[in-house]
């Protein structure tokens, strides 16, 4: 038996757990398996000890992002280790893809599946079971006499391969939420990967350029099944660019409209931008409300160190608001303050007038804030300068726990050395200025009365660029308001695409 484990990742934005449904797919009709969310246990030691005893344990596998997750799957994987010595740890996922030296190092994991868990791990297991030597089997690394080793690597799979999501594994309808979107909002995961190589930006790390998608008709279908069988009524893709391909959008859209569905998707503004208005028509009339942008910056040189292709320019991103606003969907831009520079203070600034100029163009467009976190990419323009300003990644898996490692993943209190405490300060007063200004679209609680009063409060320092000690709209926001940040709750939440 294989216990699946999603380790806690949020309070209340519970996602479905693909990743783990994904993989379990794999499993089916192959090894018996359970997958358990920790995001819904109270106590999931005594969970574990239960199964352990109940049912024939051999194998716990994790999914494991960085931030809250990761610190939850060391819990958890370490203590397993020291309780039941025998059992296999497996990790699966993004951070472990990145970090796969340092979780081996722990000496609590003793495998890291590096690719698609659904492929992988059926073929893994099949060989602890036979006993043959872990090199046989591809795209895994584990620990041979202390030392990391690798195999060779494991061929992506293109995902229409992918046998169904084993949805009776999950209790679906707890994952359905009330979103902007709709009442019983779930999830889809439809492409892997992203053609572009962005340098601050992990899918780079584990895709390389590879974008491998769902034929538009196998999307649909997968839609139309969820929609009929749960009611689920919006969707978030959850893909690292769902936009890439125009003629596959326009034909998933063409074959979702009769569904009536909404759905929200993250995709980059300079694809989206080359796209005929009659796509666009029939993505709004499918139902699309929402996309995701990473605008990063209102430089041109900024976008060029951190090796954004494309076309994408600051006029791009002025261009796509406008143009978005014609078909109603709402853009919702992710920026990136703090890239290593010798002028962080001037960015800063410049970057704030750029958001302020999108919003003339276009008011109800989102602004997500993100500060700069480095992710591991040799050669990278833009993590080879954090480098130079002595940026390190952590050696062990403890140092990983820290509270100002975590900080940096939740990219909101950094720890780079170039970010002082005045510029955070700058980059939140003015995040709130723009919140009580224009209010996130996503947060479901802000009934227009609450809208209006905010914008009333907010309205002298926007208007004079006036951000320092926002005392007022703190408290109004998250004192009185419980203002819900998109970011943290909302439909979106990636700096990505
Ligand atoms: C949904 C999501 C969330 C959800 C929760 C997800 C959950 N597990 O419950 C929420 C909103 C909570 C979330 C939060 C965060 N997230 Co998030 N999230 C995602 C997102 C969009 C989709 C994940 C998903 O379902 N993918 C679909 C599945 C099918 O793909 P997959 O996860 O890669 O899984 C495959 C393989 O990796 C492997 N695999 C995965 N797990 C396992 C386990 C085992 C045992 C095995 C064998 C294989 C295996 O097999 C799977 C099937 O092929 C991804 C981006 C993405 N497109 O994946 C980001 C992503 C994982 N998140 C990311 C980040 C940084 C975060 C945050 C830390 C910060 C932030 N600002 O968003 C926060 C904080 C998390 C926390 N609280 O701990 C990064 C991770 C980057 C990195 N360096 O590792 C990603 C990759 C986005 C990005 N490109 O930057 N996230
Ligand atoms: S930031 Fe977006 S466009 Fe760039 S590589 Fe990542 S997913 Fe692709």
């Amino acid at each position: 038996m294989t216990l699946l484990i999603n380790p806690r990742s949020a309070k209340h934005n519970r996602r479905i757990p693909l990743s783990l449904l994904t993989v379990g797919a794999g499993l089916e009709d192959r090894h018996e398996y359970e997958i358990i969310d920790e995001n819904f246990e109270t106590d999931i030691d005594s969970l574990l000890d239960n199964l352990i005893s109940a049912k024939h344990v051999k194998y716990v596998g994790l999914t494991v992002m960085p931030g809250p997750q990761l610190v939850r799957a060391i819990a958890i994987s370490k203590r397993l280790k020291r309780n039941y010595p025998s059992l296999s740890i497996i990790w699966g996922g993004t951070f472990p893809g990145i970090h796969t030296t340092t979780v081996l190092a722990s000496g609590y994991v003793d495998i890291v599946v590096l690719g698609q868990g659904e492929v992988i791990l059926p073929l893994l297991i099949d060989a602890l079971e036979s006993g043959a030597p872990l090199q046989s089997v591809r795209g895994i690394a584990f620990n041979d006499k202390r030392e990391p080793m690798y195999s060779q690597k494991q061929e992506w799979r293109r995902p229409d391969l992918h046998p169904p999501l084993p949805y009776h594994k999950v209790n679906i309808y707890r994952y359905l939420q009330r979103t902007y979107l709709g009442n019983r909002t779930s999830a889809y995961h439809s492409s892997l990967g992203c053609p572009f190589k962005c340098g601050f930006c992990s899918v780079v790390s584990i895709f390389e350029g590879l974008w491998l998608a769902q034929s538009a008709e196998r999307v649909a279908r997968e839609i139309e099944l969820v929609h009929k069988r749960f009611g689920v009524d919006s969707i978030e893709f959850f893909d690292d660019n769902f936009f890439t391909s125009e003629k596959r959008v326009a034909e998933f859209s063409e074959r979702i409209r009769s569904l009536d569905m909404a759905w929200w998707g993250e995709g980059r503004s300079d694809t989206i931008l080359q796209y005929s208005d009659s796509t666009l028509r029939s993505m709004r009339d499918a139902g699309c409300k929402m996309i995701f942008t990473g605008a990063e910056t209102g430089s041109m040189e900024t976008l060029q160190l951190m090796n954004k292709g494309g076309t994408q320019s600051p006029e791009v991103i002025i261009g796509f608001a406008q143009r978005i606003k014609e078909y109603g969907i709402v853009p919702e831009f992710s920026f990136v303050f703090g890239s290593p520079s010798e002028d962080i203070d001037g960015d800063i600034e410049r970057d704030i007038q750029f958001i302020k100029r999108i919003k003339r163009v276009n008011p109800s467009s989102e602004i997500i804030f993100y500060v700069y976190a480095p992710v591991l990419l040799s050669g990278a323009a833009i993590f080879e300068e954090a480098k130079k300003f002595g940026f390190d990644y952590p050696k062990t898996l403890d140092e990983w726990s820290e509270q100002k490692w975590q900080n940096l993943d939740l990219r909101k209190k950094p720890m780079i050395p170039w970010i002082k405490p005045r510029h955070v300060s700058k980059i939140r007063n003015f995040e709130r200025r723009i919140n009580a200004q224009f209010p996130s679209l996503s947060d479901l609680r802000l009934t227009e009365p609450r809208r209006k009063f905010l914008k009333i409060l907010s309205n002298w320092r926007y208007d004079n660029d006036f951000y320092a000690a926002p005392y007022e709209i703190r408290f109004f926001l998250s004192k009185v308001f419980n203002y819900r940040q998109p970011e943290i709750e909302g439909a979106a939440q990636y700096p990505v695409t």
